[in-house]
């Protein structure tokens, strides 16, 4: 494989700046760079660095790991060398006159995956904790470095292998020997294993905004005080808000800090019967931000009866029993005219003229809950449609065994190991691993 290069650290201005160089030649581009004879691998030598007119360009700490002792497993030399943009960048171009050339983003970490010294679960972990913003995330990430979801993998994957080898042991048998109370003992294992997945998989839907960021959207009628929430929150005002219903007409987009937590907080344009059509829009942006968020915040007006329009909402809003949904009641320093006594719903009583102390805090004891599932986190739509895909196979596996089709059940479980297994080893497909690991940054 030819020699790779890329500036690993952030571009600029910082103490220092590496060079990382992956390949056979990386030790003789080391050589030349400084003029040395040798290293000793993993041993930091600090030596000037020249240019091919054997002007100076910097003095650096050069580490040399001679294979398989490296992060790809090839020889990688890495150069540490002084901050800013200039001078890894002269370095980096000598390094590619010296016959090395430009890393892909994530090659690095693609030839580690290639050469063993890492699978996918831990390349992916890398390349997300890197990206996050959560505390909670990176914990979990860090697990997941030392293999935690690895480890599932193959403990799912020798379970299934089991009972596949027990139906190649019985499937000469004619269907009346075959034992009934194994295939019901059978049947439980796989039912437990899919039960775990599913388990995973749904928490690991919940948490999605651990990584990407959890979304809380505002929504309700209009002039009910969604954009004052809004600004409240920020603590400036972000949003036009007026006495005039339908001020807002497009969602607004805005991060806040709620306890440990990096949330995305949705402004939405109030839901009624639109007056024309790019009202309409905005409602229709309106129901979308409620479908993409993990939290809505349901607000009605206290001092306005309860009426069509609320009950439109209130109904809307059961199509989405699998989100957290908090309801609060603004305007509560105005006279009370809005019943809730019908609604059995629980309102949280808000008056924004104060700070909404109580929605914060609610909102994250939701977040807190959800980051504290003690559940593997699958952290990537690859992992999660792996498992979905297992799980498919392990239903139809088990109606299979249940009409003692006992080849065609053991197709369907080869079928789940491949599907487990590619969570952690991913050998057929080179266009996958191309697209997962183009999205990793460069110089990983
Ligand atoms: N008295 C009182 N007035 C409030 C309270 N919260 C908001 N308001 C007022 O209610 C009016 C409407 O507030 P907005 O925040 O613009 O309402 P909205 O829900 O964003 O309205 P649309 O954007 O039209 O959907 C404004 O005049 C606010 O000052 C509150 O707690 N008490
Ligand atoms: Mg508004």
């Amino acid at each position: 494989m030819d020699t790779i290069a890329a500036i690993a650290t952030s571009r600029g201005v910082g103490s220092i700046s590496i060079v990382r160089v992956s390949g056979a030649n990386s030790l003789d581009i080391a050589k030349k760079l400084s003029k040395k004879s040798n290293f000793t691998p993993r041993v930091a030598t600090l030596t000037p660095l020249f240019n091919s007119n054997s002007e100076i360009i910097d003095e650096a700490i050069v580490i040399y790991f001679k294979t398989p002792n490296s992060f790809t497993g090839e020889d990688v030399v890495e150069f540490q060398c002084h901050g800013g943009i200039v001078v890894s960048d002269l370095i980096l171009s000598e390094v590619i006159k010296y016959g090395a050339r430009l890393a892909e983003p994530g090659e690095f970490s693609k030839r580690a995956f290639i050469n063993g010294k890492i699978d996918l679960t831990k390349a992916e972990a890398v390349a997300k904790l890197i990206e996050t913003k959560s505390i909670d995330a990176a914990k979990i990430l860090a697990r997941q470095l030392k293999g935690e979801l690895k480890e599932f993998v193959q403990s799912a994957r020798e379970n299934l292998i089991e009972i596949l080898a027990f139906v190649e042991v019985n499937i000469d048998y004619a269907e009346e020997d075959l034992p009934g109370d194994l295939i019901k003992q059978i049947e439980l294992k796989l039912l437990d294993l899919r039960d775990e997945l599913e388990q995973i998989y749904n928490s690991s839907k919940r948490r999605e905004g651990l990584l990407e960021g959890f979304r809380v959207a505002i929504i309700g009628k209009p002039n009910v005080g969604k954009s004052s929430l809004l600004n409240s929150l920020l603590n400036y005002d972000r949003a036009i808000t007026s006495e005039i219903a339908g001020t807002t007409r497009d969602t607004i987009e805005e991060e806040i800090r709620v306890g440990t937590h990096i949330i995305k907080i949705v402004d939405t344009a109030g839901i009624r019967l639109a007056r024309d059509s790019i009202e309409k829009i905005g409602i229709e942006r309106s129901i979308d931000a409620i479908k993409k968020s993990d939290i809505i915040i349901a607000m009605f007006d206290n001092s306005r009866a309860f009426d069509k329009e609320d009950e439109k909402i209130l109904n809307e809003l059961e199509k989405f029993k699998d989100k957290e949904i908090l309801y609060v009641l603004n305007k509560s320093d105005l006279k009370n005219l809005f019943d809730v006594t019908k609604l059995n719903r629980d309102f949280i009583k808000l008056n924004l003229k104060k700070n909404p102390q109580e929605v914060v805090d609610k909102v994250e004891k939701i977040l807190d809950l959800i980051a504290n599932e003690d559940t593997l986190l699958l952290t990537s739509k690859r992992q999660l449609e792996a498992v979905m895909s297992a799980c498919e196979s392990i239903d139809r596996s088990v109606e299979l065994l249940n009409e003692h089709q006992l080849e065609l059940f053991a197709f369907c479980i080869n079928e789940a190991i491949e599907a487990i297994s590619s969570i952690s080893t991913n050998f057929e497909r080179g266009e996958i691993l191309d697209k997962m690991f183009g999205n990793f940054c460069l110089g990983k």
